[in-house]
């Protein structure tokens, strides 16, 4: 099964709630046509920090992508295969053949590895749901999963997402799901950072979410959480906002969440960035929608360098062609990547990189 064939996460789309109805736009419903390529830099060569991008073990095959990724990136974050989805096998074996593939091109080309995700809401293994109902065993079963991943990518991991998506969609509180069920809403959190730490003693381990820039409300119990975590001694050490935009955000709203985010002091990740157009609400032409669309790589560049040296710890791109973004399962012409089909850079890329001058 490859990420493609895959129901999209139920999280993001919802935002489509939020925003009202996301119209497909008159000129989004037609196959995409490329955007005349540009010239841009190198990514990582234009930024003072970590770049990185999601990928998936089946494009490391092609050379070509290999290629792109290691001209523009320092750091890649498995799309999915290092998800419970994919290591947690229905009988509860773990298989590690396509995240060790990650990992051994990340130490082949000397980038840094991102793990994404150890728990997440939207993920709980038929391997996890059949065991029963003794928190002992449940709780041993859910710390020896961590220890192992965390474990097994020691020498590559620059960071790793322990709790990924736990505001509730509205921001009202937190999300209910397996781990809190039989857990603890807060404590299943605490322990997963615990866990994180036995397993590595330095690696920074992050709280990870979106929407955190669409609704204030969301950020503020995703900051309160994090300030939760810390009081109570988990090993917290960075805030990532996943940043999955619209070209029509408006001006402000990036550097107002990103300033926002960083004021507990801890290392930011925009973790999962890309603008999509399809999401706009319209009726809008395409150019107008990719100038908005560059005017948004434009603000989160400015925006994340305007963050204090130690607080940059990285901005991930979810993917570099547009034809391998999740958000074309949404719709087809969509293109919300910095990089056309055939890997040439976009008027985001090169937006990204001026706003980094
Ligand atoms: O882009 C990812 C897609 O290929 C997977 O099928 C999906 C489920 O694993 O997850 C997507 O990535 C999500 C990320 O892990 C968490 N934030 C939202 C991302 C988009 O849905």
């Amino acid at each position: 099964m490859s990420g493609a064939d895959r129901p999209a996460a139920a999280g993001p789309l919802s935002r489509r709630t939020v925003l009202g109805s996301a119209l497909a736009l008159a000129g989004c419903e037609r196959p995409a046509q490329s955007a005349a390529p540009v010239s841009a830099p190198p990514l990582q060569s234009a930024a003072g920090f970590p770049v990185g991008a999601a990928i998936q073990a089946a494009q490391l095959q092609d050379p070509a992508f290999a290629a792109l990724v290691a001209a523009n990136v320092s750091q890649i974050t498995p799309e999915w295969e290092m998800k419970m989805e994919y290591v947690v096998a229905d009988d509860g074996t773990f298989r590690f053949d396509a995240p060790d593939r990650i990992a051994a091109f990340a130490r082949t080309r000397g980038l840094r590895l991102f793990g994404h995700t150890l728990v997440w809401y939207a993920q709980s293994p038929p391997g996890f749901e059949r065991l029963d109902e003794g928190r002992v065993r449940f709780a041993d079963a859910y710390r020896n999963y961590i220890l192992a991943l965390v474990g097994r990518y020691r020498d590559v991991a620059a960071g790793w997402d322990v709790v990924n998506e736990a505001v509730a969609e509205d921001g009202e509180g937190w999300r209910d799901s397996l781990w809190a069920q039989r857990l603890g809403a807060f404590e299943h959190m605490v322990l997963a950072f615990r866990h994180a730490r036995e397993a590595d003693a330095a690696v920074p381990l992050f709280l990870n979410d979106y929407n955190l820039e669409y609704l204030p409300k969301k950020r503020a119990t995703f900051l309160k959480l994090a300030e939760r975590l810390l009081a109570a001694g988990a090993p917290l050490g960075g805030l990532g906002t996943q940043t999955h935009v619209a070209a029509d955000l408006a001006p402000g709203t990036l550097r107002t969440a990103i300033g926002e985010i960083a004021s507990l002091g801890l290392p930011v990740h925009v973790s999962e960035f890309d603008v999509s157009l399809s999401r706009a609400r319209g009726p809008r032409r395409r150019p107008e929608l990719e100038a908005g669309q560059a005017r948004v790589y434009a603000e989160a560049a400015e925006a994340f360098a305007a963050l204090p040296a130690a607080q940059r710890f990285a901005f991930t791109f979810w993917g570099l062609r547009d034809k391998d973004s999740w958000l074309k399962r949404e719709n087809g012409a969509d293109a919300p990547l910095p990089f056309d089909d055939q890997g040439r850079p976009k008027a985001g890329a090169a937006a990204w990189a001026a706003a980094l001058r």
